[in-house]
């Protein structure tokens, strides 16, 4: 592990300081796992805060009490961050969490346990256009520079959590069998309401048409943006001004087409390409 200026470089992965700590890897890699234990795990900017919300919904059958009273980072804490020693002891069971960690660097008692992961993938040319402007407003991340040079370092794996090819590769190739689910972010954009059953099927809960109809309302773009519990508004101006462009921004699928130029599209599809050869690793986006 080295220090790099805002980030800590932990195996290899950049990691804000502002939220990552030695101590937190170090947390994050012996917590004792258990059976119950649920874990959303993404590459940055695929989707995570919109399960923080709709994981606590689906297990309590559509209570709204935790969404609106508890702050999405301590409804459904992150494995790998600071808070995680403060508020992973406190969680109800089962515990839920969210992770950006790659496979091999889950904690070591999760890899014989019968947790179950729910692993959202987004199109990565949105992910990168979703994390530009997250560098903007947010104070404790590097300024991303021009969206050339970004995509240069989002390509390259000079980015948060390295490269999205290796992290999708990692938890695409896992042997977890059924203990695992994949999601698309391009899902839920489409069908919030198919995700939600499959969701709900995967959890061992019987959701009535009613409850899914209300959580998937709730979970809705603009409920959460006006939700001050998930909205990041109660994080101080100085660490993220929403003025600059706020956490919750578009919430669409294919804003990239406003961002990349033929050039950029045409060579980030050819460095993906490449890196996901013979993977037999299909998208919707493909
Ligand atoms: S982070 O920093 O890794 O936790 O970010 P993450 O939550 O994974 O990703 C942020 C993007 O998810 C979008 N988002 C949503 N889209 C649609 N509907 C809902 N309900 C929703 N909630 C969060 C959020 O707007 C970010 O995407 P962009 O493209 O920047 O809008």
């Amino acid at each position: 592990m080295a220090n790099d200026g805002n980030y800590i470089v932990y195996h290899g992965l950049l990691c804000p300081k502002e939220t990552h700590s030695f101590e937190s890897f170090k947390y994050a890699e012996e917590i004792k796992v258990e059976d119950e234990d649920i874990f959303t795990v993404t590459y940055p900017k695929s989707g995570t805060t919109w399960m923080q919300e709709i994981i606590p919904l689906v297990l309590n059958g559509g209570d709204l009490t935790p969404v609106q009273t508890i702050p999405n980072w301590d409804r459904v804490p992150w494995l790998e961050e600071t808070r995680a020693a403060l508020v992973l002891d406190r969680l109800p069971s089962p515990r839920a969490m969210v992770s950006h960690m790659p496979y091999r660097l889950m904690p070591r008692s999760f890899f014989p346990s019968k947790a179950k992961v729910i692993y959202v993938t987004r199109n990565p040319k949105d992910v990168m256009v979703s994390s530009f402007h997250f560098h903007k407003m947010a104070s404790f991340l590097d300024d991303p520079g021009t969206f050339d040079e970004f995509l240069n370092k989002f390509l390259s794996g000079q980015v948060l959590f390295g490269k999205w090819t290796d992290h999708v590769k990692s938890w695409r190739n896992s042997d977890l069998g059924d203990r695992i689910l994949y999601i698309t972010y391009e899902e839920m954009v489409k069908d919030l309401r198919g995700v939600l059953e499959r969701l709900s099927r995967f959890l061992g809960r019987d959701l009535s048409e009613e409850t899914l109809d209300h959580v998937a309302n709730h979970c809705c773009f603009s409920n959460m943006k006006s939700n001050a519990m998930s909205n990041y508004s109660l994080v101080p101006q100085e660490i993220m001004d929403s003025s600059k462009s706020p956490f919750l921004r578009k919430g669409v699928a294919g804003d990239w087409k406003n961002h990349f130029s033929p050039e950029q599209d045409f060579k980030f599809t050819a460095a993906l390409k490449e890196e996901m050869n013979g993977t037999n690793i299909k998208f919707p986006w493909d």
